[in-house]
């Protein structure tokens, strides 16, 4: 029998458990708009507790979760700098400024972070030509850096700076639990530097939909508003908040393991002479894979993979993503490589 694929397109694909399955089933529920679901209310007690902040809000989708924080913080013809390769300024179809009606400020960094003095320079004067800058946003671990971890240093010389100045800060944390399970610092802390954080429970810690907003117990209830005019107010919504409070409680502990594989695999892949990549830059559960040198284009690659049960994706226009999960084992992994091997090995033939 063919097996199913190794799909690392990514952590997003996983598919809920039985026992995860089960908690959905016994979910208590009630209508989530008149805050009587008591399930959603466990999971967002929950939430607020991980991340040591007073509050939290259930959102569909790690998109609503940043442009709702994104509303609550600014007003029309405000200005937000964002990291230029970031989720909100490249994946978000332009939310923020149809949304928000908020102009974003990008700035190119080499790893996903920017410093104090890169975000000096964009911050505007107080000028009537100008927009006001009222909020940065971060991203942590950064998606398209590889999922790289901004240094804790950096996040508190931008808390300190963004407070000197009057500016909120925002974290897309749709993968904080992997930037801790990296470092070893606790999400509170990250939590902590931060006026909001979004994480995502549909990506590393498998739940099948959600993403959390936490932040003070004002900023969530502004943040509610918004997620209700944006149509996410959601009715009997325990039995997906039951699948959330599972994947907190029993899939964070073991992101470290994605993160192993991840760099078991970039370790495997740098020795085949016509991929590049850097497997002292894997830190977690996402590979970067240039394949300029195999003389393929990323569509040829993409078929040739699959044709051999491998799935990435796209990411750039010589560069394909794999991302670790918790559906991806050893064995996975291993196979993979095989793939990657016999597809780029005989290409050089
Ligand atoms: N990322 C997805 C795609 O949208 C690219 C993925 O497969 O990685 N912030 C970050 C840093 C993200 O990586 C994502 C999703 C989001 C926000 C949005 O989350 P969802 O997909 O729940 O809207």
């Amino acid at each position: 029998m063919p097996h199913d694929p190794v799909d690392l397109r990514s952590d997003t694909v996983t598919r809920p458990s039985p026992s995860m399955r089960r908690a959905i089933a016994e979910a208590l529920v009630g209508d989530d708009v008149f805050e009587d679901d008591p399930t959603v209310k466990d999971l967002e007690n929950l939430a607020a507790e991980i991340t040591g902040q007073e509050a939290a809000l259930f959102v569909p989708s790690g998109t609503m979760g940043n442009e709702v924080a994104i509303l609550a913080h600014t007003q029309r013809g405000d200005e937000a700098i964002v990291e230029y390769d970031s989720h909100i300024y490249n994946y978000e179809t332009a939310g923020a400024a149809v949304l928000s009606g908020v102009q974003l400020a990008p700035i190119s960094t080499e790893k996903g972070w920017f410093s104090v003095e890169q975000l000096e320079r964009v911050i505007r004067p107080s000028d009537v030509h100008e927009p006001v800058t009222k909020l940065v946003c971060l991203e942590n671990t950064h998606n398209r850096k590889g999922g790289s971890v901004t240094p804790i240093e950096v996040m508190r010389e931008i808390r300190e700076f963004a407070l000197s100045r009057g500016l909120r800060v925002h974290l897309d944390g749709a993968r904080i639990f992997n930037a801790s399970a990296a470092s070893g610092i606790d999400v509170k802390e990250y939590c902590s530097l931060c006026d909001s954080t979004m994480f995502c429970l549909s990506k590393g810690l498998g739940a099948p939909i959600g993403s959390m907003l936490v932040g003070t117990h004002g900023f969530i209830k502004v943040a509610r508003r918004y997620r209700k005019m944006l149509g996410g107010g959601m009715r009997q919504v325990g039995i997906l908040a039951a699948a959330g409070i599972y994947a907190l409680k029993n899939n964070i502990a073991r992101l470290a393991e994605d993160h192993t594989r991840a760099r078991r695999l970039a370790a495997a892949l740098a020795e085949i002479p016509t991929l590049r990549i850097q497997p002292e830059e894997v830190e977690t559960n996402i590979v970067v894979i240039d394949i300029a040198a195999s003389g393929m284009t990323v569509e040829e690659v993409l078929l040739l993979l699959e044709r051999k049960g491998v799935l990435v994706v796209p990411f750039g226009r010589t560069t394909v993503r794999a991302v670790t999960h918790l559906d991806i084992d050893d064995e996975d992994i291993e196979r993979a490589i095989e793939v990657f091997r016999e597809v780029f090995l005989k290409a050089v033939k």
